[in-house]
């Protein structure tokens, strides 16, 4: 996935409307959104299609599908069926879960990013520690993208480091949650920011700002 400027846009607004409004003052220095259950619960996954034919944008779903196998490939594929161009789904449950993500994604001709360590302070309770072993079964797998956490700079460094130079990994957690554009682009090939963009009273000035951050 190519990336215009580095960064995803989350979109966590909670309507149609305001995600709209947004994307005008963003449209042309991002390509690529995220948008997650916030929005997609609020209106629907017609969402999906309303942002790619009105912004052409590329739309990753950030669903964290975390299910049983079969469970997991009827998520994938409802959402897929949308227009999605991607979907992140968990990898602490284990080969076949995410198995049937990515079949489900090859069947569609579309891509599924692994979530390894989430960016919140509460993922070093459980997550952090299976985090290595789930971003090398995703290469085991032969998964090419992946999701870790620019809040914790050495663990997104190390995850890079099993995951290899040709993977792609999306960074969260770069603004509000702490993390810094500049450092967290020497690891990760994109990083996704939502409300330092969003709930600034200039989303195009903030989305302007990071941007000259990340050079
Ligand atoms: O580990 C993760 N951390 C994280 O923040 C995995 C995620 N998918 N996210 C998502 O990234 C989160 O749900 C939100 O949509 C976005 C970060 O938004 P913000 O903290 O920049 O507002």
């Amino acid at each position: 996935m190519k990336v215009k400027n580095n960064i995803i846009l989350a979109l966590d607004v909670m309507n149609g409307i305001e995600a709209s409004e947004i994307c005008e003052k963003l449209t042309p220095d991002i390509d690529t959104i995220k948008i997650g259950y916030p929005l997609a619960l609020a209106e629907g996954l017609e969402i999906v299609e309303t942002l790619k034919e009105n912004f052409g944008y590329k739309v990753i779903c950030d669903f964290k599908v975390a299910d049983i196998p079969a469970t997991n490939e009827k998520i994938c594929s409802e959402t897929f069926k949308s227009g999605a161009d991607a979907i992140i789904c968990h990898g602490f449950v284990g080969p076949d879960s995410v198995e049937a993500c990515k079949e489900t994604a090859e069947d569609f001709g579309r891509e599924i990013f692994l979530l390894t360590e989430m960016s919140h302070p509460g993922a070093k309770k459980f997550l952090q520690s299976d985090a290595d072993a789930i971003a090398e079964m995703g290469v085991e797998m032969g998964i090419k993208n992946y999701v870790a956490p620019a809040t914790r700079i050495n663990r997104l460094k190390e995850i890079r480091e099993i995951v290899g130079k040709d993977a792609f990994i999306i960074s969260p957690g770069v603004g509000k949650q702490g993390g810094e554009i500049k450092e967290t682009l020497q690891y990760a090939n994109s990083v996704i920011i939502g409300r330092s963009i969003y709930e600034s009273d200039n989303p195009k000035e903030a989305l302007k700002e990071f941007i000259k951050k990340s050079q």
